[in-house]
């Protein structure tokens, strides 16, 4: 198969090429990355020689007509992703979530092309701290954020494009991801940075949030699994429970791993409408498909940050550069 990768030089998707290459070698793999601020070429470097690059927009019409019309699957990871940047600006999240969406399926509309469209569970809004539901496939849509909105807004738009156009396509709704080559403008590794750094871990508010965490490789062996044998049409919820306050994840286990007292952390400034908790319920995927993630409960996440945090350890030159500037863009928001 032909996989054309949108996003593919930022954090899950260049995970995703690197499993791919690893444990699928007979697909070709062709990137499509506009290699923003969060699109990196080097997180491809191991694979750039089995691999096609091409630097570009999803919002370029007759860039994606060309590259569609040659792929047999599009894998649909590009986005603006930070919902702290959302806030700040939310214009490049109107315009690459929702309209750079719509160009890829007015693309696969056009050339019959199969798509998988990678999002968010912050699509289903937030949960209360006591509430036991967990999202599944047939939660309402209740967007807080202007990134989670656009992110709802492609998905409306998938949705609409299979039952009016017919089209051969498939979603995902996953929840945090954490590894290697994440942005250390998110939590985890912003905070393992921190460390490494000298400087305290942030958290925000009271720090009593909860997240749904899922190692990046367990998000790519679902999203595999959905290329090979999904339906046609469906949603799948990807998570692996690993459901954990932010508090517990920087007291307990950040800063654990790493080694320093539990309470070496500054309390910050929160942020505007926070969603107070995000917890996935899998089963259709493992009960339909046989999926099984490999990081699951305590240790298993424990196992992941430890890994997590040796990569951002040993990878140095990857982040040092950008850490200041970062750190003065949350620090102007006291965060
Ligand atoms: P990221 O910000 O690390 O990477 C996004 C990539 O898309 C970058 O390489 C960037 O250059 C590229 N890009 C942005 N605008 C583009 C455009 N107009 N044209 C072409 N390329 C463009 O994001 P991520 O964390 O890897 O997230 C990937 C996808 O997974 C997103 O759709 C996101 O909504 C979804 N998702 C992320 C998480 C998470 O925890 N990170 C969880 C669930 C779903
Ligand atoms: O410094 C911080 N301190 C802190 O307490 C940062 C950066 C975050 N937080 C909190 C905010 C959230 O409750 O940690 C939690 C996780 O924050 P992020 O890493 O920014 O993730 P979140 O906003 O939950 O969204 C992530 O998961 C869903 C991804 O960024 C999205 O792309 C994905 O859709």
């Amino acid at each position: 198969m032909k996989l054309l990768v949108t996003g593919g030089a930022g954090f899950i998707g260049a995970n995703f090429v690197h499993y791919t290459v690893k444990h699928k070698p007979e697909h070709q793999v062709t990137v499509i990355d506009k290699l923003t601020y969060a699109g990196n070429p080097e997180n491809l470097t191991p694979v750039m020689d089995k691999i096609n690059f091409v630097t570009g927009d999803i919002c370029d019409e007759e860039l994606l007509d060309k590259l569609v019309a040659d792929c047999d699957i599009v894998v649909h990871f590009a986005a603006e992703s930070h919902n702290d940047n959302s806030l700040r600006n939310p214009w490049p999240f109107v315009e690459t979530n929702i309209i750079g969406t719509y160009r890829i399926l007015e693309a696969v509309r056009k050339h019959g092309k199969r798509l998988h469209h990678i999002s968010t569970d912050e699509v289903f809004g937030d949960l209360e701290l006591d509430d036991p539901n967990r999202f599944t496939e047939d939660t309402a849509y209740n967007p807080s954020s202007p990134y989670s909105s656009t992110k709802a807004g492609s998905d409306h738009l998938v949705r609409a494009w299979i039952r009016s156009f017919g089209i051969k396509a498939t979603i995902s709704n996953c929840s945090n991801n954490y590894g290697p080559y994440q942005h250390i403008e998110k939590m985890i590794p912003r905070q393992i940075t921190n460390i490494l750094s000298d400087i305290k871990p942030k958290l925000y508010g009271t720090g009593e949030q909860v997240r749904d965490w899922i190692h990046v490789d367990d998000h790519n062996s679902a999203v595999h699994l959905i290329l090979e044998k999904g339906k046609i049409g469906d949603t799948y919820i990807v998570g692996a429970d690993n459901d954990h306050t932010n508090n517990k994840m920087v007291f307990e286990m950040i800063l654990e791993v790493m080694g320093k007292p539990k309470d070496w952390l500054d309390h910050v400034n929160d942020r505007p409408g926070h969603d107070m908790r995000y917890a996935m319920d899998s089963s259709k995927l493992r009960r339909e498909l046989g999926w099984q993630p490999q990081y699951t409960d305590n240790n298993g996440m424990m196992d992941g940050l430890r890994q997590t945090v040796a990569w951002y350890d040993q990878h140095r030159e990857w982040w040092q550069a950008d850490k200041s500037a970062v750190e003065a863009a949350y620090a102007k928001q006291g965060q």
